[in-house]
């Protein structure tokens, strides 16, 4: 098969050079017939578990990734098996909003019909399924179907979950920004119908085109945002694409548009940097679409389809310019960008506890470490999640920050709702500060590209941590501390205050200087280095932090990210393609 693009629009627009060798996930979209492959028959073997040939990237554009446990892996090499293949599903729950009978149906699943027996809140405001068997993929779409949700382009190269703020106070605004939310993410979505011919048994039909994706799909993945400030929990800076929105007295007048954020890197390769977005202006709210549709036009034309790593929209505006990339937006849209209006962000962390909201209703925010709910000896989370939904009367909100709100509580219920979450730990004052501001990436044992752990490790680091802060008189201080098994970033350590980058069994890259509010990126300070030496340097940086402030004047919460930077312990990371390795 020729490795070459047959898209004429493709063409038209695109400024790859026609002569570069394309990746192979550009053959394999292209070759797919719109995202069908042949998942249906491949579905039907019985004889491997997992998914063969291109199927295996396919199934992500369906919102599954093929995976195995890799704790069990060795053991079932040396017994010369397959590995044991099973399959995660990512959900698309723009504004990570869903409803108590959809959590009853989905709770219900992740007991019967998965080998973890999860539900994992991520940090894009979804839940997955770990560990679900080739037989029951289909029936957990159709499940999925029937309490109206799906998992369409929550993977792959496609504009993924749309994230917004889940700010329950002020819950007008809120109600306006996911609306816009859940209409980016429908606007973007795949138009094939690819995913109800295979998984919910729809009638078949031909398609022809994808209008605003194109037939090879994106270069690669698309972050969305809609942001309410002063919240920044869902971390811009981590997408291609964001809507911060600007209200007047209360009301969405428009949006901010803030373009190529992005964590990732791959270790070793300069080439490669976390980025934040660039502020592209202005828009009023009925030009939404027509930008949302437009930057993901430019993108998919001009982002690098022969280098995956140079792929991402961050990459497109550092190589192209960022006046470039925003005029050929305008061009396409016929929107010009206005001058931006004033915001600010001010924190990242959701408000653990009850807040009441304008409209009476009251929200109970839920800490749930590293979004994993189960039902544990110690605390049966899962159980206490599942009796809250049978009577809840609002809905639930999935954060950035991998918890749970249990939203729009009338005052009639608030007792009874606490009393369940304090019986099944779902509600424990002993969490530190510290605790409510730590974060992890899965990783172990299901993540394939894990070099480190992560999600098993982070109670430890936390207390490890929680004992610094306490040697050096500062235990209800925190840092925003966020542990990742590699550099891929799913747990956004490359906008933490400390963020741990796992590099190998016990070893990591540790990188300080990132800020509360989430705008700076951090800088490499230790290089593969095991928990003994990290910690040796935390003890000395966190006395010297909590004894210096004391000496500022007016300055004694300068948190400990400003710290680093102020006093030279790291550099400020301004640009990234520039300053981030140098
Ligand atoms: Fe991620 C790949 C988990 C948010 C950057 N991510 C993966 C995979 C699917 C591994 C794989 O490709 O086989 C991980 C599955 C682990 C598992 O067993 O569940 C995985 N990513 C996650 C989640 C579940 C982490 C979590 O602890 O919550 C998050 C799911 C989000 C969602 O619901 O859609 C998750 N991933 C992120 C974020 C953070 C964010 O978006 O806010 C990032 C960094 C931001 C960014 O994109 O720059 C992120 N994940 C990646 C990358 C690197 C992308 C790149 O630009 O190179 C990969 C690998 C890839 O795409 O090649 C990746
Ligand atoms: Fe896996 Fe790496 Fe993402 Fe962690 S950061 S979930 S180890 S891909």
């Amino acid at each position: 098969m020729s490795n070459k693009i047959d898209n004429t629009e493709f063409k038209k627009n695109s400024k790859h050079d026609p002569d570069a060798k394309f990746a192979d996930n550009e053959r394999l979209k292209g070759q797919s017939n719109f995202l069908r492959g042949t998942i249906e028959p491949d579905l039907g073997d019985q004889l491997t578990g997992g998914f063969t040939a291109d199927n295996f990237q396919l199934i992500r554009f369906h919102g599954m990734y093929q995976q195995d446990d890799r704790d069990i892996r060795p053991e079932r090499a040396k017994q010369k098996l397959e590995p044991l293949h099973n399959v995660m599903l990512r959900a698309r729950m723009p504004g990570g909003i869903i409803k108590p009978e959809q959590w009853l149906a989905i709770d219900k699943f992740a007991d019967d019909k998965t080998s973890y027996g999860s539900i994992r809140l991520t940090t894009r405001q979804t839940f997955q399924f770990h560990g679900v068997l080739k037989p029951h993929i289909k029936g957990m779409h159709q499940m999925l179907d029937g309490v109206g949700i799906d998992s369409i382009a929550t993977a792959g190269d496609v504009n993924r979950n749309v994230l917004c703020t889940a700010n329950p106070v002020q819950s007008e605004l809120h109600q306006e920004a996911y609306e816009w939310a859940k209409k980016i993410s429908e606007h973007l979505l795949p138009k094939t119908k690819a995913y109800a011919e295979i998984w919910l048994d729809g009638e078949k039909s031909e398609t022809t085109e994808e209008p605003i994706l194109g037939s090879t799909y994106l270069p690669r993945k698309f972050k969305t945002t809609v942001t309410i400030p002063p919240d920044n929990e869902v971390d811009i800076h981590a997408n291609d694409l964001n809507f911060v929105a600007i209200a007047q007295d209360g009301k969405l007048v428009g949006f901010n548009v803030l373009v190529g954020g992005g964590l990732a890197m791959t270790h070793g390769d300069v080439n490669t940097y976390p980025r934040r977005a660039d502020d592209f202006g202005f828009i009023p709210a009925e030009h939404t679409l027509a930008i949302a549709e437009h930057v993901v036009s430019v993108q998919r034309d001009w982002g690098n389809r022969s280098n995956r790593k140079n792929a991402k929209t961050k990459y497109t505006l550092d190589n192209y310019g960022v006046a470039a990339f925003k005029a050929e937006v305008e061009k396409r849209s016929g929107v010009k960008f206005e001058d931006s209006r004033p915001f600010e962000f001010t924190h990242r962390g959701d408000r653990i506890g009850w807040v009441d909201g304008i409209d009476g209703k009251h929200h109970l925010t839920l800490f749930i470490q590293s979004g994993r709910i189960l039902d544990y000896p110690e605390k049966t989370l899962k159980t206490g999640c599942r009796k809250i939904a049978e009577i809840h009367q609002g809905d639930f909100r999935m954060t950035a920050n991998q918890n749970l709100i249990i939203a729009g509580v009338p005052a009639d219920q608030k007792d009874i709702i606490e009393k369940i979450a304090r019986e099944h730990g779902l509600i424990d004052d002993s969490h530190t500060e510290q605790r409510k501001n730590s974060m992890a990436c899965v990783s172990f044992p299901t993540c394939p590209l894990a070099m480190a752990e992560a999600e098993r490790y982070l109670p430890t680091l936390v207390e490890q941590t929680e004992s610094l802060l306490a040697k050096h008189d500062i235990a209800n201080d925190n840092i925003i501390l966020r542990v990742v098994g590699c550099p891929n970033g799913c747990g956004r350590a490359m906008l933490a205050e400390i963020g741990l980058v796992g590099k190998g069994p016990g070893k990591y890259n540790v990188y300080l200087g990132g800020n509360r509010q989430g705008t700076r990126v951090p800088k490499l300070y230790l290089e593969n280095v095991s928990e003994d030496v990290y910690l040796a340097a935390f003890d000395e940086l966190i006395g010297t932090w909590a004894k210096e402030r004391l000496t500022l004047e007016n300055n004694e919460h300068e948190c400990f990210g400003d710290f680093v930077i102020r006093t030279g312990i790291v550099a400020e990371v301004k640009v990234s393609k520039t300053d981030f390795h140098a």
